[in-house]
């Protein structure tokens, strides 16, 4: 019985230790505007033109197309000034919405 107790101590332990820890929401500002996109935005934040710093992409819910922001400043804080759309083969990508 004493070693069923340890054990369901240390896995307690282990779930609190891992808990994350969250930080209050920010809206995400392009050229000094909240930057909305509608609904199922999921954005993804990655170096989406290779220059090292973190750009960002996004859905549009109305029309459906892909929005890209590229960095101006550096990954701790990004600054946006301006998005494309994005294009495959000359022509703006554009998804199914509603
Ligand atoms: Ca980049």
């Amino acid at each position: 019985m004493k070693l069923l107790l340890v054990v369901f101590a240390g896995v307690v332990g282990l779930a609190v230790a891992d808990a994350p820890e969250y930080q209050s929401f920010l809206y995400m500002e392009c050229a000094g505007n909240q930057i909305d996109v509608g609904y199922y935005g999921a954005p993804c934040i990655a170096d989406w033109n290779g220059d090292g710093v973190k750009d960002m992409v996004l859905g549009q819910f109305t029309g459906g197309n892909i929005r890209f922001y590229a960095n101006e400043n550096t990954n701790d804080s990004p600054v946006f000034n301006s998005y494309s759309m994005l294009k495959a083969d000359g022509s703006t990508i554009t998804l199914p919405s509603g």
